[in-house]
């Protein structure tokens, strides 16, 4: 699972890789990026290009940002922004997480 689109995911691919050193850099990184950026940012995670988020997806998103439970948050995420309820966040849901995310403090 290589990375292309995206330069704030470095460390997918690694899943042993320890979060606690990443977060505080991306965290800066994203307070700087507007909410249509973030859009952008959790579209990269679609690993599987299906262009909808899967709970793995969202996962590594969040680890990403920096989020200290992202199993916990995705969880989160997917009850708030998943609109039909079919565990899936897709491009029309993805407002919702932008706004569920900028809210808990990931913008
Ligand atoms: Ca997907
Ligand atoms: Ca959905």
């Amino acid at each position: 699972m290589k990375d292309q689109n995206n330069p704030l995911a470095l460390k997918n691919g690694d899943n042993n890789f320890p979060m606690t050193c990443a977060w505080t850099n991306y965290r800066r990184l994203k307070m700087t990026l507007p909410q249509i950026h973030l859009k952008d940012f959790f579209r990269g995670f679609d690993k599987d290009e299906d262009r909808r988020l899967s709970k793995q997806e969202l996962k590594n998103a969040f680890d990403s940002l920096g989020s200290r439970c992202p199993t916990w948050r995705a969880m989160r995420a997917l009850q708030h922004a998943d609109a039909n309820g079919n565990g899936y966040i897709s491009d029309q849901e993805l407002d919702g997480l932008v706004k569920y995310s900028a809210k808990h403090g990931y913008e």
